[in-house]
C-alpha cells in the first residue's frame, strides 16, 4: 500500500477512482451532534444518515467520542476524520466516502467530551456505547450502584468514566451555563432504549444532586430508537481489498450490508437533521419496532452465535447454510416469537424471510464469537422477554429454552474438546468462578447460572418449568452436541 495516498480533505479534490465522494463542500461543515461510542457500527449507520442530510443542512456535523479506546481517532484523525463505506452484497461492493464526522475526541477521563457536550453548538448527543456501557442491572434496567465506574464517578473529581457520568457531569454544565434544552437519543440494541438511558442518567443525577436530575427531566428528551444494520468487524483483509477497490489507503474503513433502518421517536427539543430524506423513519411510537429487532434479528443472532459456534460454525452465513441451524432458527422465529408480536404496518413473516436472506450473505463474514459476546447484557431482551411473555400466556418456548441453554454452555468456557477459551463478557469473571466450583457436573453449573436475578430476574430464576427445560438442554448440549439438541425440540 506505500505508493497508494492515504484518504484525506487534500485528497478529495483530484480523485477519479470508484469510490462516490461527499456531495457537499466539507469546509461548510459545523458541528451540532456529538456522538459517544464511535464504532463501525456508528460508522454504517447513524453518520451514513447524517451525511445524507449535510448538504442541505451543514450545520449538523458529528463530534466523535471513543470513552476508552483511541484506535479509532488515531486511524480517522490523519484522515480528516474521512472514511469508506464498503457495502456488500454477494459479490458486488460498492465505496463510498464518509464526510459528517469532523472531528474525534479520546483522552483519559473525558473532560474534552464533556466540554463538546455542554458547548452552546451541540444540540443532539447519540450514543451507541453497547449494552454493557449503561452500567445497569440487566434484568431491571435500574442503575447499577456498585458498578465500578459508577462508584468512582459518584466520588466526584474532574472528568467522568462512565456513559451516565460523562452525560450527567455534561449535563450539570449545561445547565449552570444556562444553555438551551438537548436531545440525548440512545441508539443501542436495549428495549425501550430511551426511556433506559433517561433512567440510569436520572438515577445518577439524582444521587448528589436531586436538583440536577429535575432540571434534565424538564430540558433533556432522551427519544427512544431502533437501529438495524449488520455491520462485521472490519479485518486486515477487508483493508487491503478495499484499497485495491478505491485505489487510496483508508486505516479503517467500514463494511455491512445493503440494508438499514432507523426508527425514530420524533422527540427532539433542540431541532434535528431532516433524517427522512435519508430514509429514517421519523415516529410517535418505538416500542413495536424495538421489539420485533430485538427479538427476531438479535435473539436469532444470539441463537446462531451460541448453537452455531457448538456446531463448529464461525460465521453467520456458514450457521445459516447447515440445514438443521437455519430451520431451528426459522421455526423459532415463526412460531415461538413472531406470535408475541404487534408491529402496525409491517408483514413479520415477510421480515423473517428477510433476516434470513440478510444473514445468509457470505459476504458478510460477520463472525460467530463476536455476536456471542457480552450475553449477560444481551440476553434479557433479546430471548428471555420472549420467554417471559410465552409463560404468561401458558404457551411452550422450547426453542427459546435451547437458545438460553447455549448461552449458558458458552460461559462455561469449556471448548467442544474439553479445551478452555476467553468468555468475553462483564460478568465473566462470575461464570469462571462458578465453573471452577461447579464443573464438571453440567447440573450444578447451569443451576447456579440460572440463580443469577440480574439477568433472570426474580420471576424466571423461580420458574421451575423453565429450569428444567434449561437443564435437560443444558445436557445435552455437554453430552452429546448443539445438533443432537436441536434434534430433540419438536413442540
Ligand atoms: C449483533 C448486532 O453483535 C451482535 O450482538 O446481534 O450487532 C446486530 O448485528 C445488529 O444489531 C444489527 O442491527
Amino acid at each position: 500500500m506505500s505508493d497508494t495516498k492515504r484518504l484525506s480533505n487534500g485528497m478529495l479534490a483530484g480523485y477519479a477512482g470508484s469510490a462516490k465522494l461527499p456531495d457537499y463542500d466539507r469546509q461548510r461543515i459545523s458541528p451540532g451532534i456529538v456522538h459517544l461510542g464511535i464504532g463501525a457500527f456508528h460508522r454504517a449507520h447513524q453518520a451514513v444518515y447524517v451525511d445524507d442530510c449535510l448538504r442541505v443542512e451543514p450545520h449538523w456535523g458529528i463530534v466523535g467520542a471513543s470513552l476508552r479506546r483511541a484506535d479509532t481517532r488515531d486511524a480517522l484523525t490523519p484522515q480528516d476524520g474521512l472514511y469508506t463505506l464498503a457495502v456488500r452484497d454477494g459479490e458486488e461492493t460498492r465505496t463510498r466516502i464518509v464526510g459528517s464526522v469532523c472531528d474525534i475526541i479520546c483522552e483519559t477521563g473525558n473532560e474534552p467530551v464533556i466540554a463538546a457536550i455542554a458547548s452552546e453548538s451541540t444540540r443532539i448527543v447519540t450514543l451507541t456505547v453497547t449494552e454493557k456501557a449503561y452500567c445497569r442491572d440487566p434484568a431491571t434496567g435500574d442503575l447499577d450502584l456498585d458498578h465500578p465506574d459508577i462508584r468512582a464517578d459518584l466520588a466526584g473529581g474532574p472528568g467522568a468514566k462512565s456513559v451516565p457520568g460523562v452525560l450527567v457531569a455534561a449535563l450539570a454544565e449545561r445547565r449552570d451555563r444556562g444553555l438551551p434544552p438537548i436531545t440525548v437519543v440512545s441508539c443501542d440494541n436495549l428495549p425501550a432504549n430511551g426511556r433506559t438511558l433517561a433512567g440510569v442518567v436520572a438515577q445518577f443525577a439524582g444521587e448528589n444532586h436531586p436538583q440536577l436530575a429535575s432540571w434534565i427531566e424538564t430540558n433533556v428528551a432522551f427519544p427512544s430508537t431502533m437501529v438495524d444494520r449488520i455491520v462485521p468487524a472490519t479485518t486486515d483483509e477487508d483493508r487491503v481489498g478495499i484499497a485495491a477497490l478505491t485505489g487510496y489507503e483508508d486505516a479503517w474503513p467500514v463494511i455491512t450490508e445493503p440494508f438499514s433502518q432507523w426508527v425514530v421517536e420524533d422527540r427532539f427539543v433542540a431541532g434535528r437533521p431532516a433524517l427522512e430524506i435519508a430514509g429514517a423513519l421519523m415516529t410517535q411510537d418505538v416500542l413495536p419496532f424495538e421489539e420485533m429487532k430485538l427479538r427476531l434479528l438479535n435473539g436469532s443472532h444470539s441463537t446462531l452465535a451460541y448453537l452455531g459456534l457448538q456446531s463448529g460454525q464461525q460465521t453467520v452465513s456458514d450457521a445459516v447454510a447447515d440445514p438443521m441451524l437455519r430451520s431451528f432458527v426459522e421455526t423459532m422465529m415463526r412460531t415461538e416469537i413472531l406470535p408475541t408480536l404487534d408491529v402496525p404496518g409491517v408483514d413479520l413473516d415477510a421480515y423473517i424471510g428477510s433476516l434470513l436472506d440478510r444473514f445468509a450473505n457470505t459476504a458478510l463474514k460477520h463472525r460467530t464469537m463476536q455476536i456471542a459476546m457480552d450475553g449477560s447484557q444481551k440476553i434479557p431482551q433479546r430471548l428471555l422477554g420472549t420467554i417471559r411473555d410465552r409463560v404468561v400466556a401458558g404457551l411452550p418456548h422450547n426453542r427459546l429454552d435451547l437458545a438460553v441453554a447455549a448461552w449458558i454452555r458458552h460461559v462455561s468456557g469449556a471448548g467442544l474438546g474439553g479445551e478452555a477459551y476467553e468468555v468475553d463478557d462483564p460478568m465473566a469473571a462470575l461464570f469462571a468462578q462458578i465453573a471452577r466450583d461447579t464443573l464438571p457436573d453440567a447440573s450444578a453449573f447451569g443451576s447456579t447460572v440460572l440463580d443469577q436475578e440480574a439477568i433472570f430476574g426474580a420471576d424466571l430464576t423461580s420458574d421451575q418449568p423453565f429450569r428444567t427445560a434449561v437443564l435437560t438442554h443444558l445436557l445435552t448440549l455437554f453430552n452429546s452436541g448443539a445438533q443432537a439438541a436441536m434434534r430433540t425440540v419438536r413442540a
